[in-house]
């Protein structure tokens, strides 16, 4: 990586330092110390704001410090915080009900971060195969795509063709098979009679907001259901409106069997996480064989029903697709020869540059204008601003992306 050197104040200096000092190195981080959030903006040590294109990796959906989550979490936070689920809270049913009614599922299981959602979906869906189809336990096959990205646990990173996720972490889980996304044939020759699920992000993320071709989604879902296995989206990343519909599998009009949720379910203030899944599914879990201490908190479930009803209130699917057509269509009128294509759903948009270009510097040059945005892949900067973005914002944010766009050589 060419690194180039920017003037940072003492104060971002120091807490960079104290960052570099007694801080694990698992992490590239951009030169810059947040310590303020409103909407779509971040403020740093010294007062400097920012738009923020990044918005945690879509977990702020709402937008920073929503009043209305906001009040409901310190409400919340001041009656009770956490009971553990050895008995029941009279916050959960609630939130359960709301998630199933928002999401047109069944039943849900609550979890924290999004890779406990994904280990939660991988475990049913073996149990599943396990107890309804009869499967020898131990023999049940799990598939998922090349350049997937799931979260951070040993069985997770067991499936990741990322190298520099899995490299030293040995050994790994087995019963993952691997076949290329976007694929519907490489999918029907994988399945075997252990086969018990595909699991897959509707639109790769890590990737560089990879989108499938139309018709996949439909494709896949035909398949799992002639062959008897679990369709199961990851939609940790895509959901909640981020993709332009309330999940990304909506935009093909498909249903899975179950989803993985996480992120923007939090309303950017805490993680909350789940699968929701049909009933015949979620059945074959039993008492005390799953579980967390945190996962169905009486705090996470209110900031939760409050993240749930923001989406809805105030439109953000509508207006997630409208502005980010939008976006993506200004965004192409650009003059950059090194900018090859720019792909997304929604608000969810991939600018990607020639190969061996290393946006990093970009990166940089955009935040010392006033916008944060992350490269994944060293060539593609994904743009995936709060959805509670107004045209206004985004024609300002657009005006920066153009004036350092269009100065790389
Ligand atoms: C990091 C990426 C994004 C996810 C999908 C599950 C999880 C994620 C589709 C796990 C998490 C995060 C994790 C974060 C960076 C970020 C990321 F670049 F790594 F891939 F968003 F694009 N499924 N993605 O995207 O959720 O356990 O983290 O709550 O690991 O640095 P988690």
């Amino acid at each position: 990586m060419t690194h180039q050197k920017v003037a940072k104040s003492s104060k971002t200096e120091e807490l960079i330092q104290l960052n570099e000092t007694y801080g694990a190195h698992n992490y590239h981080p951009l030169p810059v110390v947040l310590s303020k959030g409103e909407g779509v903006y971040l403020y740093d040590v010294d007062g400097k704001k920012y738009f923020d294109f990044l918005s945690a990796y879509s977990a702020v959906n709402q937008g920073h410090g929503h009043p209305k989550i906001l009040k409901a979490m310190i409400d919340q936070a001041k009656t009770l915080t956490l009971t553990s689920r050895a008995f029941y809270n009279d916050k959960l049913g609630s939130f359960l009900k709301k998630l199933c009614e928002y999401t047109g599922f069944d039943m849900a299981l609550p979890m924290n971060t999004g890779a406990e959602a994904v280990e939660t979906a991988l475990k049913m869906s073996r149990r599943w195969g396990h107890m309804k189809k009869g499967i020898p336990d131990g023999d049940q096959e799990i598939i998922a795509c090349q350049e997937n990205f799931h979260g951070r646990t040993s069985t997770i990173i067991s499936f990741s063709t990322d190298q520099d996720a899995r490299k030293g972490y040995g050994p790994f889980a087995t019963g993952f098979k691997i076949i290329p996304f976007n694929d519907p044939a490489a999918l029907k020759a994988a399945i075997t009679k252990n086969t018990v699920a595909f699991l897959f992000e509707p639109i790769q993320g890590e990737a560089g907001v990879n989108v499938p071709s139309d018709g996949y989604l439909k494709a896949v879902r035909k398949i799992c259901s002639d062959a008897n296995i679990l369709m199961i989206a990851d939609e940790v990343q895509t959901g909640f409106c981020r993709c332009g519909a309330k999940f990304a599998c909506d935009l093909e009009g498909v249903k899975p069997d179950a989803m993985c949720l996480g992120k923007a379910l939090g309303g950017g203030m805490m993680p909350v996480s789940a699968v929701v899944a049909r009933k015949d599914v979620m059945s074959v879990f039993t008492p005390g064989s799953h579980g967390s201490t945190f996962g169905g908190n009486p705090l996470a479930c209110v900031v939760a029903i409050a993240a749930l009803e923001v989406l809805d209130e105030e439109n953000l699917a509508a207006k997630s697709l409208e502005l980010g057509d939008y976006f993506r269509k200004k965004l192409s009128e650009v003059k950059c020869p090194k900018l090859v294509k720019i792909r997304g759903k929604g608000l969810l948009t991939g600018a990607v540059f020639e190969k061996g270009f290393e946006a990093w510097d970009t990166c940089v040059e955009l935040k010392e204008h006033g916008l944060l945005a992350k490269q994944t892949h060293g060539n593609i900067i994904r743009f995936a601003p709060p959805l509670v973005i107004s045209k206004k914002e985004i024609d300002e944010a657009l005006a920066v992306i153009k004036t350092v766009f269009e100065k790389i050589k």
